[in-house]
């Protein structure tokens, strides 16, 4: 396998700043060589440009109330991210794309989906599946599975939707903090939907291999969406948007591990990773061990 690596420095659809830096932290925390130690070469394809929020002017990106912030510029990084995933995947590659905030999944999801049929497993805490007309924030990361799947108004929605992500075959696991909208979207489609109590009671294998089995069944490949707020802040502190009571070092790994052995991942994101929020750079350390692991790297 040779995976591609395309840095996707965004904080738009994020809360709070600094979820740009978030590929330079992973690169230097060891990418590169973590992939190495899974038996992995890489090829690092560099950032997509993104211009500084700075730069824009302030009064016209000034969003309504219960509206979507900076919807504009994440169709921009979207569509170029979505060509870069497209075109990995022609050569061969496996696309592996480091937000930035989790708005950089839309990118992801539509260039995986542009000549294929996927599944998608979203590890997060959260189940972005808001819309500009539901979300709480106003905050683009919110959203990106449900503009994926063509749910809600996008600014046009076509740079947005993936055609190819097939409903049936979504899965979130880990799921600890839900808004009401999104829990009728949940129910409405029927997404196989795993929550951090299943977890406890049912254990990481089981559910995370339930999960990879119910998103591959009947399609070409898996898009794996990793926001690192799917662990526990303990293990993860530097995230926009912790929530208490995610996985711990163990469980991720362990998941990792079975998401590998499915040997149906597709296109990988980690995004969230936040180092003006971190302590000496462990988030995006852990970033890069458990893609290690979802690559296909073990201790024996
Ligand atoms: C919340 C938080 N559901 C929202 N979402 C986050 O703003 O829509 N997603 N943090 O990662
Ligand atoms: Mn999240
Ligand atoms: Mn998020
Ligand atoms: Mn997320």
């Amino acid at each position: 396998t040779t995976v591609r690596i395309i840095g996707a420095p965004t904080d738009y659809g994020a809360n709070r700043r600094g979820v740009d830096m978030g590929p330079s932290a992973i690169r230097y925390a060891g990418l590169a060589d973590q992939l190495a130690s899974a038996g992995v070469e890489t090829v690092d394809a560099g950032d997509l440009a993104v211009p500084r929020a700075e730069e824009r002017d302030p009064d016209a990106e000034a969003p309504h109330e219960g509206d979507a912030k900076f919807l504009r510029e994440t169709a921009d990084v979207c569509r170029r991210l979505a060509d870069e995933v497209s075109g990995t995947l022609a050569e061969g590659s496996v696309p592996l794309a480091l937000g930035g905030d989790h708005s950089i999944a839309i990118g992801s999801l539509v260039g995986s989906a542009r000549d294929a049929e996927i599944g998608a497993v979203w590890f997060d805490a959260h189940a972005d599946l808001n819309t500009p007309a539901t979300t709480p924030s106003g905050n683009v990361h919110g959203m990106p599975l449900a503009a994926a799947l063509g749910l809600g108004e996008f600014e046009g929605s076509d740079w947005a939707t993936a055609p190819g992500l097939n409903p049936e075959n979504v899965a979130l696991v880990g799921l600890r903090s839900v808004d009401d909208a999104e829990i009728d979207v949940i129910r409405d489609h029927g997404f196989a939907a795993y929550t951090m109590s299943d977890i406890d009671d049912r254990g990481i294998t089981d559910v995370t291999e339930e999960a990879m089995a119910e998103a591959s069944a009947g399609v070409d490949g898996v898009h794996v969406s990793l926001d690192l707020d799917w662990l526990d802040p303990k293990e993860a502190p530097g995230v926009g948007t912790p929530v208490r009571g995610g996985v711990t070092y163990r469980e991720a790994h362990r998941a990792m591990e079975s998401v590998a052995e499915t040997d149906c991942v597709r296109s990988m994101e980690l995004v969230e990773v936040n180092p003006t929020l971190d302590q000496h750079n462990e988030t995006a350390e852990l970033a890069t061990e458990l893609a290690a692991s979802a690559f296909g790297k073990r201790v024996l």
